[in-house]
């Protein structure tokens, strides 16, 4: 019989759906393994081979955990609401809700064309409503906590997507969807204060099985710095003036990393920011800091951290006392100091800090050096760059020959300065002027905002009124003011205190809140009274391996860990912590090497490759490619490889089963040590491999157990092994050949095989080396070392020289598989 892919593959993945195989059963007694991966945005028609490759390494892993005795709990969904989808409707000129549906029911062809072993009756969808019912309930939990706020504050505007984005979303100041120049804007905004999170967010990343470099830019983002607050008296008239309703007071609280350098900082600087409060309550200003004010806040922040050399400031005229040194210093103003870090207002140190150093030495300001590396030292060396390291006190009074690490708190104690934590993480803007997604399920009331001034008016929708039902809405593009504010009939409403007219909010919930809480969704993905049943989740969570793009590295993981920490709180988890290992593919580029896009017109459709080769080849090219997290270049001519070895495979196992069956005793004596020892060798390593996610070295040790076999005899034990190691990369093929030798049986219900420690034995000994008789050394070599080989490596051994010295030996003895005894 010959390898038919296109027949047997139809025929297993009828199997598999119909019989329902792949069930996740929430009352199994076997050992759960919940494995998640990206469910991805229908926002193009098609899927291409890229796509499937993380799916395809978690495939083969659920199909092997399944062998090893697990209830794997394995599903995908659709992460349909959002920008990426409707951004894609607009293109094509169609309703959001037509594209997702059309687009999902191609990319869920296509998935199963990979006869990927999904839980199918798990299946989600965040622009249902019976999901996004539940996305709001989370919202009005968090409004209901303090942690869903309004707020203006300044947020970054997509003029393109004419919606604000997340700092997160927005990518080397672009926008992270459709590459415009980010501005800003301010604008009242709907937040979640991640912030209340960040120590644990930190401190939780211990533990997690995640890549170094992504747990080190979760670290980065969220970038605790320990320092202190420090106050400078500030004199100059303006704050003195009696007409002026002051909120400044006159003295100008700094954030510091390094209060050891307290005594070196010859200057201070405001940021822009900070310089405009002032002007709004009474500063009179000069006009150049007026002008350089108004330009520098036109600057985006990032725009301005950037001017790495180059910097611009420009002097207030006011005055400070440094209170260490009590010397008089000018404050100045100037871009490199952000309003919206620290207390938007530094102290300039120099000699110590690079970017103070560059601003110093272009506007001609003291440089003065008070720690030290080498110390004591009369004089310390002229600077041509700012010193950031450790040191010892100078120059600073009582403090000198202090270590700075020590003097770093006792000036801040001296000066009654406070300790402070500082971090990068700002709150998560969530509010989207945009139609596609989960309406904001909040009633605002002007009339209830009137009569109690210190609320706003906003009050949550019942809780039994969810879901909020987002509106078709002919006009859905979107036009800088929300579209669903255009919608009377879903505008307008009654208040929920004062039952009077009142507005709801027209705004929508970003892509980022429906994904932050979808992996425990999947747990229980029919419950209508709640988002998921808190023993369900007790059973299935927390995931035990997720695979994830390489891209994803702070945004939705860091979103996911708030949220779930957050319900934690609530009493709805048992775990603080969502995600235990984490991997991330690299990415499957063009045969021209670039990322694979339609304009660039380099994708490969996995239609067209299925229908030539089958799904087992595809994916066994796909693991073979190369180490799972590094990219590669697809290669038309690497698929006949694969496509080769599938062939052979076939053909070897079917020698056997038509025989009619095994042990066809054709095998010379003596090498079946040689096979088993072969097979049981593969099983170890093909088992470790894909626990390690090395599915490339994987593969290839089933090609070399492939080339080892043929041509010898196996019993029918071999074979079934064989044929279970091939199982979790190319299901169909194996399957088929399972059933052929004589299996009615699943074979992802089989056991796993078991490898045979004495059978893999690598043959060694050790090798004792005897200068005259005494034992001086002893090395691992193979046993079928010969005896030039055995004496070489001995006159080799370090310790053996020693012993040697410059002496030339009389002789030298060989024991075989013992000893070398040299004499001298
Ligand atoms: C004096 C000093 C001396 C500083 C020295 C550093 C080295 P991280 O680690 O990022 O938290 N800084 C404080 N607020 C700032 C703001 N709003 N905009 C720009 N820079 C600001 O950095 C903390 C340091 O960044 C602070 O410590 C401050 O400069 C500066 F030898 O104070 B340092
Ligand atoms: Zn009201």
């Amino acid at each position: 019989m010959k390898y038919d892919p296109k027949k047997i593959e139809k025929k297993w993945q009828k199997r598999w759906l119909e019989e329902r195989i792949f069930r996740a059963h929430d009352d199994s007694k076997k050992p759960k393994y919940y494995q998640l991966e990206t469910f991805p945005y229908p926002s193009s028609a098609g899927l291409h081979v890229g796509h499937p490759k993380g799916y395809i390494a978690e495939d083969i892993h659920a199909r092997y955990m399944r062998m090893k005795g697990c209830e794997v709990l394995y599903a995908m969904g659709w992460d349909a609401f959002g920008l990426p989808t409707e951004n894609y409707a607009i293109k094509v000129g169609r309703s959001p809700k037509e594209v997702a549906a059309e687009n999902i029911k191609n990319f869920k062809r296509q998935v199963q064309m990979f006869g990927l072993s999904y839980d199918w009756e798990r299946e989600i969808n965040t622009s249902n409503p019976e999901y996004y019912k539940w996305t709001q309930w989370l919202f009005i939990q968090l409004f209901k906590k303090g942690l869903a706020y309004r707020a203006k504050a300044k947020v970054n505007w997509c003029p393109k997507d004419q919606t604000v984005l997340a700092n997160e979303q927005v990518v080397n100041g672009k926008c992270e969807r459709c590459g415009s120049v980010i501005e800003e804007r301010d604008m009242e905004q709907w937040f979640l204060k991640i912030t209340d999170y960040a120590e644990r967010l930190l401190t939780d990343l211990k533990g997690l099985d995640w890549p170094a470099a992504t747990i080190k830019r979760q670290e980065d983002w969220i970038g605790k710095s320990e320092g202190a607050l420090i106050r400078f008296m500030v004199h100059g008239s303006w704050f003195m003036d009696k007409n002026e309703s002051r909120t400044a007071t006159h003295e100008l609280e700094i954030f510091t990393t390094r209060p050891d350098t307290l005594f070196g900082a010859t200057f201070l600087v405001i940021s822009p920011e900070l310089a405009e409060k002032w002007m709004n309550v009474g500063w009179k200003a000069s006009e150049e800091v007026k002008k350089y004010v108004k330009k520098s806040l036109s600057k985006r922040e990032l725009e301005r951290m950037e001017t790495q050399k180059n910097k611009t400031g420009v002097a207030t005229g006011i005055f400070a006392l440094n209170p260490a040194s009590k010397e008089e210093i000018p404050v100045w103003v100037a871009d490199y100091v952000m309003g919206s870090y620290g207390t938007g207002a530094i102290m300039a140190v120099p000699g110590h800090d690079e970017r103070d150093f560059e601003f110093a030495k272009k506007f001609k300001l003291p440089i003065k050096m008070v720690v030290c590396p080498h110390y004591p030292a009369k004089t310390c060396p002229v600077l041509d760059t700012a010193y950031t390291g450790e040191g010892h006190m100078v120059d600073s009074g009582k403090f000198d020959g202090m270590r700075s690490g020590e003097a770093k708190w006792e000036i801040t104690k001296f000066l009654g300065g406070e300790k402070k934590i500082q971090y990068k993480l700002r709150n998560w803007s969530i509010s989207r002027q945009r139609y596609w997604g989960a309406p904001i399920p909040m009633i605002h009331c002007e009339k209830c905002a009137l009569r109690d001034p210190s609320g706003q008016g906003i009050f949550p929708v019942d809780e039994k009124d969810l879901p909020v039902i987002l509106p078709d809405l002919e006009n859905y593009r979107p036009r800088g003011v929300p579209p669903l504010a255009s919608s009377k009939e879903f505008i307008n409403v009654k208040c929920p205190k004062c039952r009077g007219e009142a507005k709801r909010d027209p705004e929508t919930l970003d892509t980022f809140v429906d994904s932050s809480w979808y992996y425990l969704r999947y747990t229980d993905p029919h419950n209508d009274k709640a988002p998921f049943d808190k023993a369900k989740a007790r059973h299935w969570l927390p995931v035990d391996l997720y695979v994830i793009g390489a891209e994803h590295t702070v945004l939705h993981l860091l979103y996911s860990r708030f949220i779930t920490k957050f319900l934690h709180g609530e009493g709805y988890l048992s775990f603080t912590e969502p995600f235990l290992k984490l991997r991330h593919q690299g990415l499957i580029l063009g045969v021209d090497s670039k990322k694979m896009s339609k304009s660039k017109g380099n994708v490969v459709n996995p239609d067209e490759l299925i229908e030539e080769f089958g799904a087992d080849t595809v994916r066994i090219y796909e693991m073979f490619m190369g180490p799972f997290e590094d990219g590669a270049p697809w290669d038309p001519k690497g698929i006949l490889g694969a496509e080769r070895f599938l062939k052979r495979f076939w053909n070897f196992v079917q020698s056997f089963v038509s025989v009619p069956y095994l042990d066809t005793g054709q095998a010379p004596a003596g090498t079946r040590h040689e096979v088993e020892s072969l097979v049981h060798k593969t099983i170890k390593k093909v088992g470790e491999d894909i626990e390690n996610f090395k599915f490339n070295t994987a593969v290839s040790s089933l090609m070399i157990l492939l080339n080892g076999l043929e041509g010898t005899a196996l019993e029918k034990k071999d074979l079934e092994i064989v044929i279970k190691l091939l199982q979790p990369f190319a299901p169909h093929i194996a399957q088929e050949l399972w059933e052929l030798s004589g299996h009615k049986t699943i074979l992802d219900f089989e056991p796993w095989p078991e490898y045979d420690p004495k059978l893999i034995q690598e043959d060694k000994f050790t090798l004792v080396i005897q200068v005259n008789g005494k034992v001086r050394d002893t090395i691992e070599v193979d046993s079928g070392i010969g005896e030039a080989e055995a004496k070489k490596l001995a006159q080799s051994s370090e310790r053996v020289k020693q012993f040697l010295g410059k002496a030339i030996p009389k002789k030298t003895i060989y024991v075989p598989k013992k000893l070398v005894n040299i004499v001298i």
